[in-house]
Parts: structure tokens; sequence; C-alpha cells
């Protein structure tokens, strides 16, 4: 979700990465592998040096606002650091989920999508040699593949 923090008390440093840097930033679920993103382990997460690091520190008084889709990463530098969020939906209300008390959770049209993709994977999977499934599931990815290409072109357009 969109949203602004607002810092009352301590400072707070903040990196952030666009939504396109999705690619470099190694994503499992909602989450990145990369741990240590100030110190990244290049040999094991080679692709992070693509990514730009928009960086900044927040002090009492500040707002920050952070789009929904960007990567943050957010650290206390003080032992008392406290924020306030304020989150808001911009797209229809039916396509967030109700409880999402951090504004991070996918939209529910994505959540369904990957649910029903992962049910027909697993019907496949039932149906057929392992081969096969192997086979498919590459198909699928050069279908994907393909779909993002088609969206990054309607993007840059
Ligand atoms: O302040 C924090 O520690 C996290 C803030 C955050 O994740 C957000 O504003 O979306």
């Amino acid at each position: 979700m969109d949203n602004v923090l607002i810092q009352v008390h301590g400072t707070k440093r903040l990196i952030m990465f666009k939504p396109s840097d999705i690619d470099y930033l190694y994503i499992d679920g909602d989450k990145s592998l990369v741990n240590d993103i100030e110190n990244p382990d290049f040999a094991t997460y080679p692709l992070v040096r693509q990514a730009t690091y928009y960086t900044g520190i927040i002090k009492p008084g500040d707002c920050l606002y952070i789009p929904a889709l960007w990567f943050h990463n957010v650290k206390s530098l003080d032992t008392y650091a406290i924020s306030v969020n304020v989150f808001w939906y911009h797209l229809k209300a039916d396509f967030y989920e109700p409880k999402d008390l951090y504004g991070n959770k996918d939209l529910v049209p994505f959540s369904r999508t990957i649910g029903q993709l992962a049910k027909s994977l697993n019907e496949l999977d039932k149906q057929l040699p392992p081969v096969y499934v192997d086979f498919y599931a590459k198909r699928l990815r050069s279908y994907l593949d393909n779909y993002i290409k088609e969206y990054e072109r309607k993007l840059n357009n």
C-alpha cells in the first residue's frame, strides 16, 4: 500500500528500491533473501550490484512517502525510534486484504492468480510423468517471460 512514514522520535535509516529492481533483489515471497542489504554478499547475490539504492535518514518531524511496490529496508539508529504509518488504498478497496497490519500484503487479484496457478501445476504434477511436468513448467516460464517483455514494452511507451 502507499503510505507515509512519520518519524516521531529518534532516527531511522532507510534504503529504498524501485519496483523494477525486483529482478536484482532475490525476492522470495514478500522478502529479499539478501540479509545484509548495506553490505551485500555479492558472491552469493551478484545482481544486487545492478540495483539502485535510494538511501536517507529520517528524523523527528520528517515524513517519508513510500509508494506501493517500493522495496524498503528500515533500521533504527537509536534505541528508541518511534514512527507512525498512514496507509491508504488507491485502487478498488476489494483489491486489498482486509487484515494487513503492515500494508505489504499482495493484492487480492494477484494472490488469487498465484493460488490458481499453484493448483493447476499441482494437477499437472498429479497427471503427468515428471519429465513432462518439467517440460511444461519451462513452457510456462517462457510464456511468462514473453508476457513480461510485452508489459515492459507497454510501460516504456
Ligand atoms: O518503520 C519501520 O520500521 C517500517 C516502516 C515500513 O515498513 C513502512 O513504512 O512501510
